[in-house]
């Protein structure tokens, strides 16, 4: 079955039916047609390789509400998940490769499915059976974006402004990055300017014959609407893996005395069933996101030194009269340890993944791990402008915590005017 599907070639047949454009797929000597909007389109992305996954979560939301709308509106178009690999956090070496993982390690690919017409790439190349892609498009800022005041969303193929990492081998044949995977190829490679929100997108493939169109630096393209209902229901369809969340609750369970019955945080397997929810009083520790590494040079007024941190942390401690708080943090353990001595009157706790967890789930899974721990804490310390924290805040406006336990913040030693975070509310 295999070996006849790679046979299959794709032609644009217009002598099929008079008057429009179908697909045709010649199986041998027979060609089969179908009119365009009854064939399984796909739309593939990649973003910025900086990026770290908290923000490419975040790209991922603007591609699903695109995906749906092509969906709604132009016929049967299905968004592939980029595989996950070789992000610059990700840098332990005793875990195995870190590249080529689908989004099954880290998320319910089934929540997704319900927002969003998403597949794995695994099963994008196995429903193809070819790995050229028609075309690749590079998605670059105008020249002069930045300079017009005027708001107008219009996009053009351009040359490139920079070098990029495609090159034409022969006619009709690029290779490229392509998430790692040697084998994936692509037929055209374009720069296509780009001013807009993600839905524009549509107007740019909507006419197109090809039938599986790549966006690169998809970030370049901006919500549809940032904060509204929809953009909740696109994130709330971003389940965790069960196996990850069970991780987290046994941690939780073991050595934090929270459970989501005693806690309030049940709720229903199927976010679709989700109502909104306040109140929630979350389990008796305080959680600290503690980012470090590379924000300690990247955003050093905002960062406060260990002993800082330790002297915030007890404050809220009293006020709120916990005695246990979990750290999540990229800290290596030396700085751990030294929170933990400002901190010795306290019960400080970081999760330890065990061998196993860690080689299966990889730098990506534990840091989640971390993520689900925080999000259910009766109080969240986050910090300033971390997308990591972003989404820890975001998973508790979605399970109903008060707002006043969510949007803070550690502040730096010297900041003067240590402001909270935005408050992003939930919005059903
Ligand atoms: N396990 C664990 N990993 C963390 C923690 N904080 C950061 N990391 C790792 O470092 C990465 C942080 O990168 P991003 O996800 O881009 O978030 P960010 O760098 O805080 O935010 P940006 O400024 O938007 O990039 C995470 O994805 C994790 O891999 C943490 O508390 N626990
Ligand atoms: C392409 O490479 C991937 C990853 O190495 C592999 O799983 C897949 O089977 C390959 N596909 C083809 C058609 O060779
Ligand atoms: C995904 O969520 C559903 C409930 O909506 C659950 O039944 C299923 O086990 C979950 N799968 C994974 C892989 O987490
Ligand atoms: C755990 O929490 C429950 C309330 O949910 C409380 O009654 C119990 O005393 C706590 N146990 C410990 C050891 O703190
Ligand atoms: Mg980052």
């Amino acid at each position: 079955m295999l070996a006849f599907r790679e046979s299959i070639i794709f032609i644009i047949c217009i002598t099929c039916s008079l008057g429009s454009t179908d697909f045709c797929t010649k199986y041998g000597d027979k060609i089969e047609c179908q009119e365009k909007s009854k064939f399984t389109r796909y739309i593939l992305y990649d973003v910025n390789p900086p990026e770290g996954f908290n923000l490419r979560r975040d790209v991922y939301m603007r591609m699903s509400v695109f995906a749906r709308k092509m969906q709604q509106n132009f016929g049967d178009w299905h968004l592939v998940l980029p595989p996950w690999g070789q992000l610059y956090h990700w840098q332990s070496i005793d875990v195995g490769l870190q590249e080529l993982l689908p989004w099954s390690l880290f998320f319910n690919v089934s929540s997704l499915q319900q927002f969003a017409p998403v597949m794995e790439m695994h099963q994008f190349l196995q429903e193809i059976g070819t790995s050229s892609l028609d075309l690749v498009y590079i998605l670059q800022h105008y020249a002069d974006a930045f300079e017009s005041g005027k708001w107008e969303e219009k996009f053009e193929v351009e040359p490139c402004h920079e070098d990029n990492k495609y090159t034409h081998v022969n006619v009709g044949n690029y290779r490229g990055p392509f998430w790692g995977y040697t084998n994936i190829t692509a037929k055209q490679v374009e720069c296509l300017s780009f001013h807009g929100h993600a839905s524009q997108l549509q107007e740019v493939i909507k006419d197109l014959d090809a039938r599986t169109i790549m966006f690169d630096h998809a970030e370049i393209a901006l919500h549809d609407t940032f904060g509204d209902a929809l953009y909740w229901k696109a994130r709330r369809s971003m389940r965790f893996a069960s196996v990850l969340v069970k991780l987290a609750s046994n941690f939780r369970s073991e050595y934090l005395n929270s459970t989501d019955k005693a806690d309030g945080t049940v709720r229903p397997d199927d976010w679709t069933q989700e109502t909104p929810r306040e109140g929630v009083l979350g389990g008796p520790y305080l959680c600290a996101h503690m980012r470090r590494k590379d924000f300690l040079w990247g955003r050093p007024k905002q960062i406060p030194s260990l002993e800082s941190a330790a002297h915030q942390i007890k404050d809220h401690l009293e006020k709120l009269k916990l005695s246990t708080i979990f750290i999540a943090t990229d800290a290596p353990n030396s700085e751990f340890q030294e929170l933990e001595q400002h901190l010795s009157q306290y019960q400080v706790l970081r999760y330890k993944p065990s061998k196993i967890v860690k080689q299966t789930y990889k730098d990506g899974g534990v840091a989640i791990i971390d993520q689900i721990i925080c999000s259910h804490a009766r109080y969240f310390l986050g910090t300033y402008e971390s997308t990591f924290s972003f989404r820890i805040q975001e998973e508790r406006e979605i399970m109903g915590f008060d707002s006043e336990t969510t949007f803070n913040r550690l502040c730096g030693d010297k900041e003067k005017k240590c402001n909270k975070p935005s408050m992003w509310r939930i919005v059903f």
